[in-house]
């Protein structure tokens, strides 16, 4: 594929070439989802996440599909805790702590299971997974350098939550330089408001630090971009 794409979106419409664009799906892992993990310790209702699962699904098996890259993240630290800031572990007084032990394995541990992706949107082989200690994919990471060797200029960019690791993310990106479309049915947040003035904030100011759309739009524009006969 090499022809450009252009969906509709807020502020404007987002144009972009599939051959240049990957999807990154954000920390979409039982930690955050589901009943037990790091996201409940908080006092949050993880239940307020799952609406964002079967968009996810249908987008993940559109951009395998049209071959677009599909890079998956999950947030979470070393078993030893060494790569977690003290300002981390002893913030607040959740009902359990970053590295405790849980219902789903050590809270927001590397290897446990809470810490890995739901099984709805298991990443599929071969698609690389980013383990990150932030919010930010792009700290303490490989994702530049792995976005630099696939040639990617535009991200699509899903998952949890909108206004913290998914609003860090887009925001490091657009700092990097990438065009990012946040797909805002495949975003979750623990607030409704949140999720409602987080994907305003994204789109504000002309476009502050990127684009929102829905996936309906963008998978129906990826579909017939992908049935287009392509230049020799
Ligand atoms: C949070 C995240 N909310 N993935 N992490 O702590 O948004």
């Amino acid at each position: 594929m090499s022809a450009t794409a252009t969906v509709d979106a807020l502020p404007a419409p987002y144009t972009f070439d599939p051959s240049t664009t990957a999807l990154l799906v954000i920390d979409m892992q039982r930690d955050f989802l589901e009943p037990g993990g790091f996201g409940e310790t908080l006092g949050n209702d993880v239940s307020q996440l799952r609406s964002a699962i079967a968009p996810t699904a249908a987008l993940l098996a559109a951009c395998r599909a049209a071959r677009l890259p599909v890079i998956h993240t999950r947030e979470g630290h070393l078993p030893d805790l060494s790569d977690c800031p003290p300002a981390k572990l002893t913030r607040g007084a959740p009902s359990r702590r970053i590295g405790d032990p849980g219902p789903n394995g050590r809270i927001l541990v590397r290897g446990e299971y809470g810490h890995d992706i739901v099984d709805e949107l298991a990443p599929a082989p071969g698609e690389p997974v980013i383990d990150k200690p932030g919010k930010g994919a792009f700290y303490a990471t490989g994702l530049g350098d792995l976005l630099t060797s696939l040639g990617v200029r535009s991200l699509i960019v899903t998952g949890v939550t909108t206004e913290v690791c998914v609003h860090t993310t887009v925001r490091e990106a657009n700092d990097r330089g990438y065009e990012c479309l946040v797909l805002s049915d495949c975003v979750g947040s623990y607030f409704p408001e949140f999720q409602r003035v987080g994907l305003q904030m994204i789109a504000a100011q002309g476009g502050i630090f990127g684009w929102v759309a829905t996936s309906p739009a963008f998978i129906a524009v990826l579909q017939r971009t992908a049935a287009l006969p392509q230049a020799a």
